[in-house]
């Protein structure tokens, strides 16, 4: 991959997902006053921390929390009040998981749609409040979600839109290195807080998270997230999902 971030086009959207280019970025996704309208929806929506070291706030559901011992049926039947949280954030701002479903359909020659297997929809559109970093970890399907339909999933890719940036700090750096550990069969290995050997000697490209732009990466390769200075106003505002490519070409997203 190159280190430089390239417009939305179809040539572009097939080499980040064959991992040939660094990132895409849209920007002037949302304007200045939709980004301090989703900025302040998010602070009033229903936000939930992970269960990490570095404190990190979200909205809506992650697929890859239930993907340790437990029945792919919670999973599903979360999804219904993880969509009615982020419905309340877009009611009060804008939908930013269709416009930029739109935007993919508008250059993509196969359908672009929220993921689905038969016991219904998949949550997508994880809003993030991440100031204090995100640990160095991988973002793949094929390994992490096995008995989904999204794992056979043959490319995987990252979006965010930013509604807010600190002052300083907040980069995410993707180190060109697929994440392909070795598994034992059945095992679903941990694909957080990664060891840095992994990614030792790979080429490795940085995006400031701006606010009003998407970035779009390959989330395959592990990637972090640096934190900001602590006591800022301002904080990592996102909402983002994983785009995957099934092998008919059809894009799925989900988060
Ligand atoms: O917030 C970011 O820049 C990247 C977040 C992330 O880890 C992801 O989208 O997979
Ligand atoms: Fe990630």
């Amino acid at each position: 991959m190159d280190a430089v971030e390239h417009p939305l086009d179809v040539r572009t959207l097939a080499l980040l997902l064959d991992n040939r280019i660094a990132a895409i970025r849209i920007p002037g996704f949302a304007s200045v006053d939709e980004c301090r309208a989703f900025a302040a929806a998010a602070r009033a929506g229903n936000i939930r921390h992970y269960s990490v070291g570095r404190r990190i706030g979200y909205i809506g559901m992650a697929q890859y929390e239930y993907r340790w011992d437990r029945p792919k049926s919670d999973f599903f039947e979360a999804v219904p009040a993880a969509a009615a949280d982020l419905q309340q954030v877009c009611a009060r701002s804008f939908d930013a998981v269709q416009r930029l479903i739109d935007r993919l359909q508008a250059v993509w020659p196969h359908p672009v749609g929220i993921a689905r297997e038969e016991a219904g929809p998949y949550f997508a559109g994880i809003v993030r409040f991440a100031s204090e970093g995100v640990d160095l970890h991988a973002d793949w399907a094929p390994l992490n979600a096995p008995h989904y339909a999204i794992g056979r999933i043959d490319a995987q890719l990252g979006w965010n839109f930013f509604a807010e940036e600190l002052a300083e700090g907040g980069i995410t750096i993707v180190h060109n290195a697929p994440w392909s550990p070795p598994v034992a069969a059945g095992e679903i290995p941990r694909s957080y807080g990664l060891d840095r050997a992994i990614v030792a000697g790979a080429p490795s490209m940085s995006y400031r998270p701006t606010a009003g732009d998407v970035v779009l990466f390959n989330t395959r390769n592990p990637h972090e997230v640096s934190g900001g200075p602590a006591g800022g106003n301002a904080e990592r505002i996102s909402i983002g999902s994983f785009v995957g490519r099934l092998p008919d070409g059809q894009l799925v997203l989900w988060s």
